[in-house]
């Protein structure tokens, strides 16, 4: 422990100085005349030497934090993301909410316009820096972030940044934002002391409750039936390992709804794939683990005797305004070490031959399941426009096992498993679309050596601001695999509008409004036009061959590539 002096010319020298000696790398940034303090700083940094993260450009600010969201998640570490004042912090919103409902930790930074008409350094002098003030900046996403703040002095610095970090990270993590005045940041610091190691850290997740978990283990060693559903244990990949170790031990169904991260080998004997609804019949005790919606009440729900156990960081989903599904027993505590804790218990609980008969029972219901798979997609490999079951499945044949996935929307796990903790990344359940592009840059600025392939519908893709994506991706050199599953609509809408209005108006149309997106750009010819590999592929049989030259390109001659899958609707 100590404390160290550096020697700055101005606070925004000194913040990006113990950004860097705090461990953030990365400062995924949409500029403006905010940073002309930080700009200057980045500049004399680089002649100078002095560790700073490293700025990365990003043309939108969706696209900014969309790239923090996938770094963060595949690294584990926070990354930095600044934006310009008020107009930046409105683009920032989206991607916002999508960290804060899958506890990304984020320090989300924008400028203020300058405070003072004149007289200070960095005071106004240009005529938009009246008009982009607002009276309550951060109000935009006071409801989504943990915790916002605005730096005030220099002298502050330290105490401002380590409590951001330390509340952005402790469980359950999220983005906290703090706006940065552009006189504060191009004030003098004379005599720029701080400690290190940091003083305030980020609090140790929460250990679960002893006589909930003996109450939990009760509930599951009664039941004849019972089950797991999960969207984002996998966050944390001990868990991964705690919750095949579980499952395999208990002889217990796993499935994964709407997941966000590797919750479970795809190969692991209680993987049951990604719907609850074929156990809510029979489930007579359910293990609700770090998922905010484990099945859709209005479509199907547990049996009413059904005990209903949630365990998670915040297993009410507390900022949720409003979330009521049954809950018999709540757990805190993070899922890796509730599991082991929950293992012990129920060890105590049940004797092993009364898992056996489960367990030979649910060999064979895995068996048929798994048939069921094949079967669907044998069916559809031949169909035109493609299926995107079969998309899914020649992504499957080509990707290496530490292949990453990126998904916003369209890929069929079930035809594409993964078996790595950390190779898998679902969208926000917020669903604030235009993330997926982003997020696989950002995992591979984290992980270069795999590789990174972004499935996306043509309507996400179109979120994402493409021509900004691809720009960041040949920039920055982050080559990626795009494959835009195009059915040329918004089948979400589609399907949305024929589900309340089956006999409906829309439902009789050959063109229901609002849901056609017609005459689409050539995708594959807007990543060529950024130097990437672009190729439209409509024939099913010439998928494979296709995924082939596309990953070539990215893997061996390291430029993107996009693939346009021309596609019907799951
Ligand atoms: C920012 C944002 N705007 C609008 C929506 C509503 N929305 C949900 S899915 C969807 C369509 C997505 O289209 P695509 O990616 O092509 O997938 P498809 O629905 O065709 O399977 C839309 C518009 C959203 N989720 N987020």
């Amino acid at each position: 422990m100590a404390r160290k002096e550096l020697a700055v010319d101005s606070v925004a020298e000194a913040y990006l100085a113990l950004l860097a000696e705090r461990g953030v790398e990365y400062l995924f940034a949409n500029a403006g005349t905010d940073f002309a303090p930080l700009v200057e700083a980045f500049a004399k940094a680089a002649r100078t030497g002095m560790r700073v993260p490293q700025p990365v450009l990003a043309t939108h600010e969706n696209l900014a934090l969309s790239m923090a969201h996938g770094y963060a998640v595949t690294s584990r570490r926070v990354p930095a993301t600044m934006v310009h004042v008020s107009v930046g912090t409105a683009n920032g919103v989206c991607g916002a909410l999508n960290a804060a409902r899958e506890n990304v930790p984020m320090l989300f930074t924008a400028g203020r316009s300058p405070l003072t008409e004149s007289g200070f350094p960095g005071a106004r002098d240009v005529y938009i820096h009246w008009a982009q003030e607002m009276f309550d900046q951060a109000g935009m996403l006071r409801e989504i972030v943990k915790w916002e703040y605005e730096l005030r002095n220099g002298q502050q610095l330290e105490t401002v940044l380590d409590r951001a970090l330390s509340i952005a990270t402790t469980p359950p993590g999220g983005p906290v934002y703090l706006s940065l005045p552009r006189e504060i940041l191009a004030a003098p610091l004379p005599g720029f002391f701080y400690d290190s190691p940091a003083r305030r850290v980020a609090a140790a997740p929460p250990g679960p409750d002893k006589g909930a978990i003996e109450e939990a283990a009760g509930i599951l060693a009664a039941a004849e039936n019972p089950l797991i559903v999960t969207a984002s244990a996998g966050r944390d990949p001990a868990a991964v390992e705690a919750l095949a170790e579980f499952a395999r031990r208990f002889a217990i169904p796993v499935v994964q709804h709407r997941p966000r991260h590797l919750c479970l080998p795809a190969d692991h004997s209680c993987h049951f794939g990604y719907d609850a609804g074929p156990f809510l019949d029979n489930a007579d005790a359910i293990l609700v683990l770090e998922c905010d919606v484990p099945w859709v009440p209005s479509l199907k729900a547990p049996r009413p005797g059904c005990k209903v156990i949630h365990i998670g960081v915040d297993p009410l989903f507390s900022r949720y305004p409003i979330r009521g599904f049954p809950c018999d027993l709540a757990v805190i505590g993070a899922p890796a070490a509730a599991l082991s804790a929950l293992s012990e218990a129920l060890d105590r609980h049940i004797a092993a031959p009364a898992t056996s008969e489960r367990r030979r029972r649910l060999a064979e219901q895995r068996e048929k399941l798994l048939a069921g798979w094949q079967k669907v997609g044998e069916a559809v490999a031949s169909l035109r426009p493609i299926h995107m079951a079969w998309a899914s499945a020649c992504i499957a044949r080509v990707k290496p096992d530490d292949a990453i996935l990126v998904n916003e929307y369209t890929l069929m796990q079930e035809h594409c498993g993964s078996n790595r903790p950390g190779s898998y990344f679902g969208s926000s359940t917020a669903s604030g679309l235009g993330w997926g592009g982003g997020a696989a840059l950002g995992a591979k600025l984290a992980a270069p050596d795999r590789l990174v392939i972004a499935v996306l519908g043509d309507g996400s893709h179109l979120f994402g601001n493409p021509v900004a994506v691809h720009h960041a991706s040949a920039m920055h050199k982050l080559p990626v695999l795009f494959v835009i599953m195009n059915n040329s609509m918004w089948g979400a809408v589609r399907r949305a509008t024929l589900g309340m209005y089956p006999r409906g108006e829309a439902a009789r149309s050959n063109k229901p409004p609002l849901i056609d997106l017609d005459e689409l750009p050539a995708f594959e010819a807007v990543c060529a036009a950024a130097g990437g590999y672009g190729e439209r592929v409509e024939d099913p049989s010439a998928l494979p061959a296709a995924l082939e030259r596309a990953v070539r390109a990215v893997t061996v001659e390291k430029r993107q590539a996009l693939l346009n899958v021309i596609c019907r609707g799951p």
